[in-house]
């Protein structure tokens, strides 16, 4: 027996501490799926940008090593070699044994750890089968690990010495692969995305990611001494921006610091994303208000005074002036409240005003200085009254002509009888020879079947009367029930669950991006609340004998194959498209409830989802060719 073995009764209630972080992993990090997993690098990553944000370092290092462990290296202060006062053991160990330990040290500053993440350095160490820390302090390194989810302690000791003048932590972790059971492999541009948009939102500090995984290591560095404004530039860098100077606005009042940084383009969609502490805001809150009511007062005072906009003209709302927007918003805040469903959402009502004042007087000052640039932006949020007008106009005719007349079977829907939503789905069925299966192959109590004919249009590149007058679209809005744009309600949706359902080749994939682009800029709350599924028609069919055996991939054909023995005679074809099935063999493959293999679409990261789709719709040709060849259009590459 070693010395680590010998537990008193401190160390049993920092075990059950643990231990209780291994009986409910979801409890901490949301889920053990690759989010869960890649939520263990963010917990140690954040822990290094509040060293950051305090002021006391300017580079981390991240490494994806050999054997898929992390290490993430900053040059701060390193965490206290010395004995806390409250655990009696070295406030390292604190750090990683006890639960919630990060908050406690330090207060104040602006703080990423012990806010949306925040469940600290200890639980990473729960689920990971190895972890070390290492600190350089006063000339020496100093050293701890622990194995097994902290169940095995090395305790705190020097292992070497340094040049006084350097100091810096770095952990490496591996996470458990009996608690990550689904994948323990960290995802190159999950890691790359936000680690760039870390550097991005904080001015300055250089960021370096490197993987070892390959032969050839791979190396990138990220540092933006323009911060929020370059990352404008690179939002908006296919989307032909308009006015040439971004507007870039900062400052501070009561301790609350706004910064945003905003550009206009040529495309209709509006992309607004909020931080709070380097947390992204997907629901908003205080601070996006703010600004969002300010820059409508702002364009519209400006538009008034110039005598562009008059009195008998249309009223400009808040949409008009945020089409074709790219804005940032990025909010540091002492004592962030977070609100909302994913909690995800700026509680703190005094930000509000905060937020309005300090984009009103920036953004004031940015149009009287760039008089060019305000006269773009004044007339391409009057254009977009105008066609809000336009679309209102054809919904209402729309609605008066009683829905939807249509005279062929395209966007025509076969309901289902059950009328509980939560049971229902309804199948998006693109190809002429998959409709009828598709319909005869269904269970017409709650499965629902809307055939689409071929290339649906491309929303990314019209606008919203556009969208309206195409038929395939109105079809959809009709089917899933829940109105569009500001009447937008998730409750009258009819259907639990939308699957779309194309063939597993290039053109099918092409249409399946289509749509979840519509859904995505159209009906975002149905990606967002997990309504949106692909079917996943099998890819091989097997023969052999009187048997048909359909698989999904080629990993599943050759186990089947591997099992069939040598004496069997077989024979696999590839399968081209839906509608070489049979109604049966449809149902049995990709839609009946028990057989089927379905996949939920989830696109929670905007803007890595926003960038797929930017390659994947836009005009340029070259970067869309790279990544169909590089990820051979596998609709997996979509979750996040
Ligand atoms: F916690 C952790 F292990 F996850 C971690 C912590 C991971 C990484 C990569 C870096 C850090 C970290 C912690 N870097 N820098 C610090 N700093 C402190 O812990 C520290 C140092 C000095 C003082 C002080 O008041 O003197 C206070 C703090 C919080």
């Amino acid at each position: 027996m070693t010395d680590e073995t010998h537990y008193n009764d401190e160390d049993i209630k920092v075990l059950e501490g643990l231990e209780a972080v291994r009986k409910r992993p979801g409890m901490y990090i949301g889920s053990t799926s690759s989010r869960g997993l890649h939520h263990l690098a963010w917990e140690i990553v954040d822990n290094g940008i509040d060293e950051a944000l305090a002021g006391f370092s300017d580079l981390i290092k991240v490494s994806i090593n050999e054997d898929n462990s992390i290490t993430v290296i900053d040059n701060g202060r390193g965490i206290p070699t010395g004995i806390h006062p409250k655990t009696g053991v070295s406030t390292i160990e604190t750090v990683f044994t006890i639960l919630h330990a990060g908050g406690k040290f330090g207060e104040g500053g602006y703080k990423v750890s012990g806010g949306l993440h925040g469940v600290g350095a200890s639980v990473v160490n729960a689920l990971s089968s190895f972890l070390k820390v290492e600190v350089c302090q006063k000339g020496s390194i100093y050293s701890m690990s622990f194995r097994n989810g902290g169940k095995d302690i090395e305790k705190l000791k020097v292992v070497g010495s340094c040049d006084p003048e350097i100091t810096g932590t770095s952990v490496t972790f591996k996470p458990d692969p009996e608690i990550f059971t689904e994948t323990i492999e960290f995802d190159y541009d999950i890691l790359k995305t936000r680690l760039r948009e870390l550097t991005f939102l904080n001015k300055g500090l250089k960021i370096i990611l490197a993987d070892k995984r390959k032969t050839e290591e791979i190396q990138e560095e990220f540092l933006y001494d323009g911060g929020i404004k370059q990352y404008i530039e690179m939002l908006n860098k296919n989307r032909s921006p308009i006015n040439k100077t971004i507007a870039h606005i900062e400052d501070k009042i009561d301790d609350v610091i706004v910064e945003v940084a905003l550009q206009y383009n040529k495309g209709y969609s509006e992309l607004v994303y909020s931080f709070v502490n380097n947390i992204n805001t997907h629901e908003g809150g205080t601070h996006e208000e703010g600004v969002k009511q300010a820059l409508t007062k702002e364009i519209k005072r400006y538009a008034k005074d110039k005598k562009i906009l008059k009195e008998k003209d249309e009223p400009m709302i808040g949409p008009d002036v945020r089409e074709g927007l790219t804005m940032i918003i990025s909010c540091k805040h002492p004592n962030p409240q977070f609100e909302g469903q994913t909690k995800t959402k700026l509680g703190n009502s005094e930000v509000k005003k905060i937020a309005s004042k300090i984009f009103s007087n920036g953004f004031k000052q940015f149009l009287l200085e760039n008089p060019k640039e305000a006269k773009i932006i004044v007339e391409k949020s009057m254009a977009a009254t105008k066609s809000r007008i336009a679309a209102k106009k054809a919904r209402e005719l729309t609605r008066r002509k009683g829905g939807l007349e249509l005279t062929t079977q395209w966007g025509k829907l076969v309901d289902c009888s059950c009328k509980d939503v939560e049971k229902t789905e309804i199948f998006i069925v693109e190809g002429n020879s998959a409709a009828g299966p598709a319909k005869q192959g269904r269970d017409s109590r709650i499965q629902a079947v809307l055939p689409i004919r071929g290339k649906i249009l491309n929303v990314e590149k019209s606008r919203l009367d556009k969208v309206l007058a195409n038929e395939e679209i109105r079809s959809l809005i009709t089917a899933f029930g829940t109105g569009i744009g500001d009447e937008f309600d998730i409750n009258k949706l009819r259907y639990d669950k939308i699957i779309i359902m194309t063939d597993a080749d290039v053109d099918g994939s092409h249409i399946r991006t289509l749509l979840l682009t519509f859904f995505y800029r159209y009906f975002k709350p149905l990606v967002e609340n997990g309504h949106i599924y692909a079917a996943q028609p099998p890819l091989f069919k097997i023969s052999h004998g009187k048997t048909n055996k359909y698989v999904l991939n080629q990993a599943e054909l050759d186990e089947y194959v591997n099992n069939l023995g040598e004496k069997t005679k077989y024979e696999i074809s590839r399968m081209k498209g839906l509608g070489e099935m049979d109604s049966i063999e449809l149902r049995e493959t990709t839609m009946d409830l028990k057989t089927r293999n379905l996949l939920k679409i989830e696109l929670d990261d905007a803007i890595l989802a926003d960038e797929t789709f930017q390659i994947l719709m836009g005009e340029e040709v070259a970067p869309r060719r790279k990544f169909i060849e590089e990820n051979a259009l596998n609709v997996r590459n979509l979750d996040v």
